[in-house]
């Protein structure tokens, strides 16, 4: 099954085509219920990302169908990704490159303030742009191979994939300063310490968790899915007094939803699974 790994169990390992216009062959979509999983699939140039496979990312994301409520991205072969294709780093005057740049910043905002929570199953390198988009996705599941690295420094040249922006919100400044200036790499154990990694799994049990953790959060309602994804960061960033005033209004927004209800409805009247400790 492309793009399907050992350690996934019979029950799970259905998935079927996605069919997505104009993906490149960099590419595969598949779907598997009401989660799309999105595959680089470039192994042989280590999942390098090229100016199509961008502009890919970006139509996958934008052109997922309404049923879909959550999606996994990972990549096949031995590493996530080697970040940007160093190949086409050709002689591209300020202009090119601030558009260069730009195209990353728009396919990524796509998964981060898109239409679904995304869940990056990760291997390997991450390194420079890989780690971007990786930095883009809301959950991050590492197998214990996983390694991150922003080597821009040492190429001469810079972060261009919204890095500097979403990086230091999870890792802090002065780490990535380090890592950039340095070369220094971080284990997935110590990216789960520093904020990069949300869950370690072992090496071929990524993608496997990945797809259990979207399937949970497809089963969330849409609209708290919004709140979680959308308006959380925002709010995150807000003066205090602004960010209690919109939360507020989500807050009321959420409860107000007919699905809310029910939800709530079905606990008080034993129908609901209780929280227990995993
Ligand atoms: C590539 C790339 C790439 C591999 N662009 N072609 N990224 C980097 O500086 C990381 C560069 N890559 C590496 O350090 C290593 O390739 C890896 C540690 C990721 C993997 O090593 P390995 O031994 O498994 O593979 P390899 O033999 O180095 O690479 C296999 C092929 O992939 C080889 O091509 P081939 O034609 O000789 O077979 C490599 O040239 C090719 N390849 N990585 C192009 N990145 C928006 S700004 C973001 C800025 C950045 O991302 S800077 C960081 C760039």
């Amino acid at each position: 099954m492309p793009g399907i790994k050992p350690g996934m169990t019979a029950e799970r390992a259905v998935p079927e085509t996605l069919s997505i216009k104009n993906l490149p062959a960099s590419l595969k979509a598949q779907r598997d219920g009401d989660i799309a999983i999105l595959t680089l699939a470039r192994p042989q140039k280590r999942n390098a990302l090229d100016d199509e496979t961008i502009i890919g990312i970006e139509t996958f994301f934008t052109s997922l169908p309404d049923s879909v409520g959550a999606a996994v991205l990972h990549g096949e072969g031995e590493h996530f990704s080697a970040g940007l294709d160093l190949s086409e780093l050709q002689e591209r005057d300020i202009r090119q490159g601030i558009a260069h740049s730009g195209l990353w910043h728009r396919a990524f905002e796509k998964i981060q303030f898109g239409k679904v929570p995304v869940v990056a199953v990760l291997h390997g390198a991450v390194v420079g742009g890989g780690l971007e988009l990786a930095a883009a996705a809301h959950i991050r599941v590492a197998e214990r191979n996983t390694y991150y690295a922003l080597p821009e420094g040492s190429r001469g040249i810079y972060v261009g994939g919204g890095g500097s922006v979403r990086l230091p919100r999870l890792i802090g400044v002065a780490r990535m300063m380090d890592m950039m200036l340095t070369g220094r790499t971080y284990s997935a154990d110590e990216g789960q310490t520093m904020g990069l990694t949300t869950y370690v799994v072992e090496p071929g049990a990524g993608l496997a968790k990945g797809i259990e953790l979207a399937k949970r959060i497809a089963g969330n309602t849409a609209l708290t899915n919004f709140a979680i994804t959308q308006a959380l960061p925002r709010i995150a960033e807000m003066p205090p007094g602004s960010g209690f005033a919109v939360e507020a209004l989500m807050s009321s927004i959420a409860q107000a939803d007919g699905e809310a209800k029910s939800r709530l409805k079905d606990f008080l009247e034993k129908r609901a699974p209780k929280v227990k400790p995993v």
